[in-house]
């Protein structure tokens, strides 16, 4: 790679057994991505050294710095990140705090808190460049938040103006559908909602999720992770098939009926995949075959992740 993202590192921390480490040398895109292009989802991770793991985690990652985000997104040709908050910290959110501090205005954030975070701290989050909480469901990721807790956040950070991130699978949507249609914010879904993409995509899971979008114009999608989702792989089978091709209809689909409600990240640095590491330079290639115009494009990457992330500027 031409940009000085270095390798990773493992500092104090001994990793998970079997675990990925991102990918030092990722491909220049072929596609360039418009001017003021915004990766809408990506972590940092520690260093663990400076910014310790939370003991609640369910995973121990390499270290990925703010400093290594920042040399991949110029390298990829993005201009902003919103950075959020991995499991892996718990709602310490410290590390990124400190990515945002450092990013000259270039990153916005996505917060773990809980119940217990006073007004002061939450305005300390605002001031840092937070724009919203997440809350996860995957069970393999965090240990059970009652809903009362999430709704009572949720009712505070309305305030601000920020929004709520889920993440949740596919087969988990209609249990929490009453909970999450009663959020009094934007929400904003993670990865499609996690379809099962050896399922029909016009089957009943996925116009679950449609169906959701559809009648709640409120939520909107981040069409991102082919690499976590996919089933086929990287590997494209020939010069018209794209590489995680079996996303490809999802993906599509979700970008052409909600344009204005879509966004798009690298998921840098890819915790907890199991098969391979993606090349991030082949995730940015990806993208225009799930936003095929030009104009797109421009909501997916540039004109939506400000609408929400830096309002003021728009
Ligand atoms: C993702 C996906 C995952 C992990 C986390 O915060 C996290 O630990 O988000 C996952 O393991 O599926 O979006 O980064």
């Amino acid at each position: 790679m031409s940009t000085p993202t270095g390798k990773p590192t493992t500092g104090p921390f001994e990793k998970t057994a079997g675990w990925l480490d991102w990918y030092t040398a990722p491909s220049k895109p072929k596609f360039q991505v418009p001017a003021g292009s915004v990766d809408a989802h990506c972590h940092v991770f520690g260093p663990g050294a400076e910014f310790p793991y939370a003991p609640e985690r369910k995973y121990t990652p390499c270290d990925a710095s703010k400093a290594q985000l920042f040399a991949l997104r110029d390298h990829l040709g993005f201009s902003r990140n919103v950075i959020v908050q991995a499991t892996c910290h718990g709602a310490d959110n410290r590390a990124l705090v400190d990515a945002l501090q450092s990013s000259n205005g270039k990153a916005r954030g996505v917060a773990t808190v809980k119940r217990s975070i006073s007004d002061e701290e939450l305005q300390q989050l605002h001031d840092a460049g937070v724009r919203g909480v997440r809350f996860n469901f995957v069970k393999r990721l965090v240990d059970f938040t009652p809903k009362d807790e999430l709704m009572e956040i949720a009712g505070r950070i309305a305030k601000l103006g920020w929004h709520v991130v889920i993440y949740f699978e596919a087969v988990d949507l209609p249990e929490l559908w009453d909970f999450f249609t009663a959020l009094p914010t934007t929400v904003v879904v993670d990865h499609m909602g996690r379809p099962d993409v050896s399922k029909p995509v016009d089957g009943p899971e996925f116009a679950l999720f449609e169906k959701f979008m559809r009648e709640h114009d409120n939520v909107w999608s981040k069409v991102s992770c082919p690499e976590r989702l996919s089933v086929a792989g990287p590997k494209a089978l020939d010069g018209e098939q794209s590489a995680y091709r079996d996303v490809v209809p999802f993906a599509r689909r979700i970008v052409e009926q909600f344009p204005d409600r879509v966004l798009w990240g690298t998921d840098w640095p890819h915790p907890n995949l199991k098969d391979h590491m993606p090349d991030d330079g082949l995730l940015v290639d990806f993208i225009p075959h799930i936003a095929t115009t030009p104009e797109l494009q421009e909501k997916l990457l540039v004109t939506n992740p400000m609408k929400l992330y830096w309002p003021e500027e728009v």
